[in-house]
């Protein structure tokens, strides 16, 4: 009587186990079919989900569609000049990687100090005009005349204002002399007419008192002044002449005689 009594209680419980899991489940299912009519309702609030949003979508996608349609073209052409750009930017970069191995190979082949070299070779080769012009200079002009160490030419003919006698020296090739010693003037003097002057070389033009000479742009390495010279009397005296062993400045436009020299000072 026990043992029966005791079997229907276990098989009581086993129902009671089984109905629980069931349970269990249903509640399980019925919260994920609330979670999802949740998330449902809080994007599209409906009464009739099917037909209602069937309508909704197509209010909310017709200008959509319309705008897609309108520019489908453009985009075509967009899509189209994309791909040029594409194309021309793929060329550039084709370019670019030649021309980095291009320079790359040149880096190799130069070598690095050629810069150097060039400047080395530039001024070696401006020494070398110098020299040959001083050479060519040496190659004495007709009607030059040794006279102390150098050469020069003597105008006793004809007198020219200061500019136009260094024009006549230049068409020789040569310029207004200038005179680099006691010895040279010396030496000059001897084969000059006393009572006249001659045009040097020497101005000061460019400014008052500042004597130059006209080929270098220098200071003359030697000047002799009369006593009193440079004076620039009235004001208009910027040419220096020659007379009789002694240096005056006198107006340029006057009329004298001058000297040429073969060598030239622009050189020195
Ligand atoms: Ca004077």
């Amino acid at each position: 009587m026990m043992e029966d009594t005791r079997a229907e209680q276990m098989q009581l419980l086993n129902h009671y186990q089984d109905v629980r899991k069931l349970l269990n489940v249903l509640a399980a299912n019925l919260t994920t079919t609330a979670s999802r009519l949740e998330s449902i309702l809080s994007v599209c609030l409906l009464q009739d989900a099917p037909k209602q949003c069937g309508e909704f979508c197509l209010t909310a996608l017709s200008p959509m569609l319309d705008h897609i349609a309108r520019h489908e073209d453009e985009w075509a052409s967009s899509v189209l000049q994309a791909n040029a750009t594409g194309a021309r930017l793929a060329r550039i970069e084709a370019l670019q990687a030649a021309m980095n191995i291009r320079q790359k190979v040149l880096q190799e082949v130069f070598p690095k100090d050629i810069g150097a070299r060039l400047d080395r070779l530039e001024s070696q080769q401006a020494a070398l005009l110098r020299i040959l012009s001083k050479f060519d200079r040496k190659i004495v002009p007709p009607k030059f005349e040794l006279i102390g160490s150098r050469f020069f030419y003597i105008e006793d003919e004809t007198r020219m204002n200061w500019t136009s006698a260094g024009s006549y020296c230049r068409q020789m090739g040569t310029q207004l002399a200038t005179i680099r010693s006691a010895e040279e003037l010396a030496a000059l003097r001897a084969k000059l007419n006393k009572e006249r002057h001659y045009w040097l070389d020497i101005t000061d033009l460019e400014k008052e008192g500042d004597f130059r000479v006209s080929a270098s742009g220098k200071r003359p390495n030697f000047l002799k002044w009369r006593v009193g010279q440079p004076n620039n009397f009235s004001g208009n005296q910027h040419c220096v002449d020659l007379l009789d062993g002694l240096m005056y400045d006198d107006k340029c436009d006057s009329l004298s005689y001058f000297i040429c020299q073969s060598d030239d000072d622009s050189l020195d």
